[in-house]
């Protein structure tokens, strides 16, 4: 679980939760209150990279710059790690409540995560992808893909981190959308980068039509269209944010432009 956890990361979940929290209002106490919801959410997208990663799903060998859990440990113990973690980030959630996060807050938090990371969110949007490698064919599709798969637990640690903040109903259902549309922009943008980093390491030119197992944006729309997709739902997501009227959302802007434009 350790080694997972600590092998690095952009950490851009828990930095949502805390982002979003501060920018409700009384950002220090919000900041500590949401730490330990903070560290669930890395906790949960951790487990689903250590199983997406499992021989059974992309089988691969390598995640976060080392050698990928199962490689270390085997596929026994990687899978357990991965269970380890899923169940541990709940324990974690309960935290929030002897740290003084209200007690209401943190039951609607617990069951946003069993909602947003499960069945319904991104264990469904997995569950599609796989599906869809037998032939993803349209874009209706791939949006399902990933808004649940990627979108769904950066709605959590938005809604998470503005329930502590002590959020209106109008500015949770606003920041839901602008972390809808944000999810999707990364997405997207994670798939042309993808197609990007391929092309250097073969020293090709960037080609978005060859026959790729997974299908993405830039394999059915073209990498141009692609990329200005990506600028309109961060736009999008922007105004989303100008609508949840909060009182300090400079970090949650600059982490919408940070993502539009990384090149990692
Ligand atoms: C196994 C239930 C289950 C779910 C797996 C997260 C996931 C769902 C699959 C990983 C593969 C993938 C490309 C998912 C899309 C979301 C995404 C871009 C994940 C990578 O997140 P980053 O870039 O990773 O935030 P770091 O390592 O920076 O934390």
């Amino acid at each position: 679980m350790m080694y997972s956890l600590e092998a690095g990361g952009k950490r851009l979940r828990p930095i949502l939760v805390l982002s979003a929290a501060e920018a409700v209002g009384r950002a220090e106490q919000a900041r500590k209150l949401a730490m330990p919801v903070a560290c669930a959410v890395e906790m949960i997208h951790t487990y689903s990279l250590i199983h997406d990663d499992l021989p059974a799903m992309d089988d691969d060998d390598f995640r976060r710059g080392k050698p990928t859990n199962h490689k270390i440990y085997g596929e026994a113990m990687a899978i357990l790690a991965g269970d380890g973690l899923l169940t541990h980030a709940f324990f974690a959630v309960t935290r929030a409540v002897s740290l003084g996060a209200p007690p209401e807050a943190v039951l609607a938090i617990v069951s946003d995560l069993a909602r947003l990371a499960g069945a319904p969110g991104m264990v469904g949007g997995q569950a599609a992808d796989m599906q869809g490698e037998q032939g993803v064919t349209s874009l209706e599709e791939l949006e399902y893909i990933h808004l649940h798969k990627t979108s769904d637990l950066l709605v959590f640690s938005v809604l998470a981190g503005a329930r502590i903040g002590g959020a209106s109903s109008e500015q949770l259902e606003a920041l839901q959308r602008f972390a809808r549309k944000l999810g999707l922009a990364f997405q997207i943008q994670d798939d042309i980068l993808d197609l990007v980093g391929d092309a250097a390491k073969l020293g090709k030119p960037v080609q978005s039509d060859v026959e790729e197992r997974k299908v993405t944006y830039p394999y059915l729309i073209g990498m141009e269209e692609s990329q200005k997709l990506v600028v309109r739902l961060t736009q999008e997501a922007k105004q989303a944010l100008a609508e949840a009227k909060l009182e300090t959302p400079d970090t949650l802007l600059a982490i919408a432009d940070y993502l539009m434009s990384r090149d990692h």
